[in-house]
């Protein structure tokens, strides 16, 4: 599979080599932090589910060897972020957040990268001048909890182009193209002028496009804008943000929609584009 790399065109094997190496450069935690009897705790209870299963089921051998054969391969082709982010994400998410009081958050996927540019309150993300895709200008204000506007508030934006692709995970994009970092002004305000992404379809020629084909499911995520928002002395928010009427916003394979995530732009006041405006409130740290 190496040789794919070289070519112009974006495999699963390319984007699961920079998504492992993005994660190995951006993680949370080292795995020496975890305490030893929690990891007793959570690897039984999965292997307790995992034997359940087994005998519940009457797995085969044949099909205990197919399962050790793609395990293989997801490690070969770079695809565990994406396996995780995609089947498993979710409910750490849910987890993580389920007390918070202001937006609500999601997923954040395989496909950040941090110290994107920086950028006034009323900016563009980096984009080729004949970048394809609907003009949208997505505008708001940042607010704590308590109401007060969060001025110098920090608005990090990324998204796939219009054939569904993300800058630094596919080839043939500039390092920072439809990524920025946007600063919000003395009234916590932003405007963003970007494009509309287009739905995203997980790699098909890898080893997670591979069990999406074995199972019988599709492969789309619906199109999505991802953030991160955040100002001192408040907790981030990772977001993505969905469109109304989109295709899969019903059935995303990731899991990662919810009502409170789905805009619903009107045409723009210029007549280019669509507009819409969205708040994001900031629980206190
Ligand atoms: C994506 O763009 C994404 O946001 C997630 C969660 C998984 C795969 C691709
Ligand atoms: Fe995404």
């Amino acid at each position: 599979m190496t040789e794919t790399t070289t070519f112009e065109q974006a495999t699963a094997a390319a984007s699961g080599a920079a998504a492992t190496e993005q994660f190995r450069s951006k993680q949370r935690t080292g795995t020496s932090d975890v305490d030893t009897g929690r990891v007793d705790t959570l690897v039984s209870d999965l292997l307790a589910a995992t034997h359940d299963i087994i005998r519940r089921h009457k797995v085969t051998y044949a099909e205990y060897d197919a399962l050790k054969a793609w395990l293989i391969r997801v490690g070969e082709d770079g695809e565990w972020p994406l396996f995780l982010d995609v089947w498993v994400e979710h409910v750490v998410e849910e987890v993580a957040n389920e007390s918070r009081e202001g937006s609500k958050g999601t997923i954040e996927g395989p496909y950040y990268v941090p110290d994107s540019p920086r950028l006034p309150a009323d900016a563009s993300l980096p984009m080729r001048d004949d970048e394809k895709g609907t003009a949208l200008l997505f505008q708001g204000q940042v607010r704590s909890v308590d109401g007060t506007p969060l001025a110098g508030a920090t608005v990090e934006m990324w998204h796939a182009d219009s054939d569904g692709l993300y800058s630094q995970f596919a080839p043939g994009l500039s390092e920072w193209n439809l990524r920025g970092t946007i600063v919000t002004d003395g009234q916590g305000n932003f405007k963003i002028h970007t494009i509309e992404p287009a739905p995203y379809q997980i790699p098909t020629d890898g080893s997670c496009g591979k069990l999406i084909a074995a199972a019988g499911w599709h492969a789309w995520r619906p199109a999505h804008l991802h953030l991160k928002v955040s100002a001192p002395g408040h907790q981030l928010i990772t977001t993505q943000l969905y469109f109304k009427g989109g295709q899969h916003v019903a059935d995303d394979i990731a899991s990662a929609v919810k009502p409170e995530l789905v805009l619903d732009p009107a045409p723009a006041a210029d007549g280019n584009g669509r507009d819409v405006t969205y708040d994001f409130v900031l629980d206190k740290a």
